[in-house]
């Protein structure tokens, strides 16, 4: 058996959440293999919106296994809410959820230390979420982190000593001021609640259920141009969220890895600071930003909006090797007389079709443009109910690309999932 990796192509919020739980009837496992707090994965059925931050968008269909892998980071006080909210709604995780011993655990002065770094930053600032995931994975490649396997003994005195180089570091870095107490209290009640899950050796308990003839489903965070090696640095997160992170994030061999699933929007959205060559200023963007309900699920943040940028698609299908297209929300682009595509960028007076080392403001975008198709598409259930007009867009984008759209997603509900032949 394979593992198939499902992750976003562009700067995250593709809607990686709904389409992981339309597709989890098929898997026997569904994992989750970077990043950490900072996503927020929206899933919406029975009328109720559900946010997931840490916990695999498989857990709300019964007898499916989730696995947060070795490469996930972990906030002890955002899990503990997440698993109350769902128990609040009568679904009980404890059976059916798995967490590797070897993920990294973010502490409060994590967090803390985010908040300082971003501050002395200024207006280079990254626009980090503030959930301390840059600093928890300096710590894991410094060699100095916290895993969940730390909890299971002598766990008091490894928090103290990591605490304190993070007040050193606090002391002598950045005049910042905090107080950790209350978050701090917290935590611990996270941790009390973590050591009553299964903890476990996620690589080998992965590689049997393979051996014993289990599907499994990789569940990518943020988005490809968020990469840390490929993304827009250093306008980045601090992982790989990239289909390699799901090898090294889970401990599955890179011959194991089946279906790559690319979702990316119909348009483009990026939240935090950085390059971004098709960002609209104008009604266009704030059309799109208010059809799209482009807010942040985990910050509440405005989304900047823009058109499709098949550029940088092209290049995160590359990176990922992608083998089949998922176009979300292009009922979004419903009431548009004119839509846009970037086909390429404009850098010192010439024209290039590739992602440049520095993606950047100067880049500016070339575009070919498309007749809108002024449909509403919300209710449809078919293919064959699709406009001309959304068809030539379609069409244009699996060219340009040579991946097969397999699935259109045209509303938030599962059942606004129109798969293609
Ligand atoms: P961080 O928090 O240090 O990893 O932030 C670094 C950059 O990565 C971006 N980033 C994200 N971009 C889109 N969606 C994300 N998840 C949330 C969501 C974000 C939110 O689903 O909406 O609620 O604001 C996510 N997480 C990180 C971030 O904006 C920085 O540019
Ligand atoms: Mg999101």
């Amino acid at each position: 058996m394979k593992v198939d990796v499902l992750l976003g192509l562009q700067w995250g919020d593709e809607g990686k959440g709904k389409i992981v739980d339309v597709l989890t009837p098929k898997y026997d496992i569904i994992t989750r293999f970077q990043g950490g707090p900072n996503a927020g994965h929206t899933l919406e059925f029975n009328q109720i919106k559900h946010v997931l931050h840490t916990i695999p968008s498989g857990i709300f269909r019964d007898d499916k296994l989730n696995v947060i892998g070795n490469g996930v980071v972990i906030d002890p006080v955002i899990f503990k809410k997440e698993i109350e909210g769902i128990k609040a709604i009568g679904i009980d995780l404890s059976k059916n959820l798995f967490i590797s011993k070897k993920a990294h655990l973010i502490l409060p002065s994590h967090r803390i230390l985010d908040a300082a770094s971003e501050a002395a930053k200024g207006k280079s600032k990254i626009g980090s979420t503030l959930k301390g995931i840059g600093p928890t994975y300096m710590d894991k490649t410094g060699r100095n982190g916290l895993r969940v396997g730390d909890i299971l003994s002598n766990f008091d005195e490894k928090y103290k000593a990591l605490v304190q180089k993070h007040a050193d570091m606090l002391d002598k870095y950045y005049s910042f001021e905090y107080d950790l107490s209350e978050y701090e209290a917290e935590w611990f009640e996270g941790i009390k609640l973590l050591q009553e899950f299964q903890l476990i050796d996620s690589e080998q308990f992965l590689n049997d259920s393979l051996k014993n003839g289990k599907s499994i489903l990789a569940e990518g965070a943020q988005g490809t141009l968020l990469d840390i090696d490929f993304g827009s640095y250093p306008f980045v997160t601090s992982s790989n969220t990239v289909c390699a992170g799901a090898c090294t994030g889970l401990g599955i061999a890179p011959n194991r890895i089946g279906e790559v699933i690319g979702i990316f929007k119909a348009y483009c959205t990026r939240v935090g600071m950085g390059p971004f060559p098709t960002e609209l200023f104008d009604a266009d963007g704030k059309e799109l930003r208010d059809k799209g309900h482009e807010f942040g699920s985990t910050t509440g943040r405005e989304r900047r909006c823009g058109w499709l940028d098949l550029v940088s698609l092209n290049y995160s299908i590359m990176i990922n090797g992608v083998t089949q297209l998922t176009m979300m929300k292009s009922d979004v682009l419903d009431g548009f007389d004119t839509i846009k595509i970037c086909t390429g960028y404009k850098l010192d007076g010439k024209e290039i079709d590739y992602v440049p080392y520095e993606m950047t403001d100067a880049i500016e975008p070339v575009y070919t443009e498309f007749k809108g198709w002024k449909t509403d598409m919300t209710s449809m259930s078919s293919e064959d109910e699709f406009p001309e007009n959304f068809k030539a867009y379609v069409d244009f984008i699996e060219k340009a690309t040579g991946v097969p759209i397999t699935v259109v997603s045209v509303g938030p509900n599962r059942s606004q999932t129109i798969e293609r032949k």
